[in-house]
């Protein structure tokens, strides 16, 4: 395998820097009620709550609050639908030990859960929201910018790229430009290649296994593979069988330079994970010690 060159070691979140030398799993948590593979299931404040606790138990480093479906053909909701749902969730995690990202297009909701002790923007618009990367710029709140064509009602209609992984890395280096431009700090910004978000089977396992195209940029990557369909497309299965696709996807990236890990599963991937750690770490120690043979 190609040698891997520097990785982005730390992501800024307001006040704190996460560390990034080791892989972060965030555990993800979806208050809707028709998310592709768990809609219903947490849309009770107590039940999400003790869920994103359950999570952190189990290895979630971050968790990752999302009230608004962007499964392929999702209609948006209004705002305040989409606060109502969140708010109560927030109120209940005031002691959560680990940061909180808000998955949302909408200012409004972002600079309430921010309020409400969110420390970062999951943006699957890729700064495209007017506002949202000055949201980010004025608080210091850490910014995940996705790649996504066009909008979750249109985004599966063409996912034909002449190079998917340039175009893609072309996209998210100019929006990662633009948040510096308005104010951002470029510690404060992730970037994430958008699994399913307009792509083609294909253009998805090009995206993994050209990552460390991506990983050049020196921002940190957040890879989101859990259950995904092109999952499903490939070992024929349901959204509740496709457990062994997500590790698989989570340990390739993670060997392309992925960091943060935007899963559902958190036991397993954090167990597989940390064995594929474990043999990276092999891996560098072993070139360090060639390059000290050969001085
Ligand atoms: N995928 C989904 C939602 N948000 N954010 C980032 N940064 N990366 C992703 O790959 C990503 C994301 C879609 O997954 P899920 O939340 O499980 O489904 P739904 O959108 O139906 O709620």
């Amino acid at each position: 395998m190609a040698r891997l060159g520097p990785v982005a070691a730390r992501w800024r979140l307001v006040d704190r820097n996460l560390s990034l030398d080791r892989p972060v799993i965030a555990g993800i948590l979806n208050v809707t009620p028709d998310s592709f593979s768990d809609g219903g299931a947490f849309l009770d404040p107590e039940v999400a709550a003790e869920h994103a606790f359950a999570m952190v138990e189990d290895g979630a480093g971050i968790i990752d609050i999302g009230a608004e479906s962007t499964r392929p053909g999702a209609e948006g909701i209004p705002a305040d639908v989409e606060w109502q749902r969140l708010g109560p969730v927030f109120d209940a995690l005031t002691d959560l030990p680990v940061p909180i990202s808000v998955d949302t297009t909408r200012v409004e909701v972002a600079e309430r859960a921010l309020d409400a002790g969110a420390v970062a923007i999951n943006d699957v618009s890729g700064g495209r929201t007017p506002g949202l990367v000055e949201l980010a710029a004025r608080t210091g709140a850490g910014l995940v910018l996705m790649h996504m064509r066009g909008n979750p009602r249109t985004m599966q209609e063409d996912t034909r790229y002449h190079d998917v992984v340039a175009d893609v890395r072309d996209v998210l280096s100019t929006a990662r430009d633009l948040a510096v431009a308005v104010g951002c700090e470029s510690e404060q910004v992730a970037l994430d290649p958008g699994l399913g978000f307009g792509k083609s089977v294909e253009g998805n396992l090009e995206l993994i296994a050209r990552l460390d195209e991506l990983v050049s940029l020196g921002a940190p990557v957040w890879i989101g593979p859990s259950r995904k369909s092109f999952l499903g497309s490939l070992l024929d299965s349901p959204a509740d069988e496709r457990l062994e696709g997500t590790i698989a996807a989570c340990v390739t990236a993670l060997a392309g330079g992925a960091r943060v890990f935007r899963v559902h599963d958190v036991a397993p991937v954090a167990r597989a994970l940390g064995v594929a750690w474990a043999v990276e770490a092999a891996r560098r120690n072993e070139s360090e010690s060639g390059r000290a043979e050969s001085t």
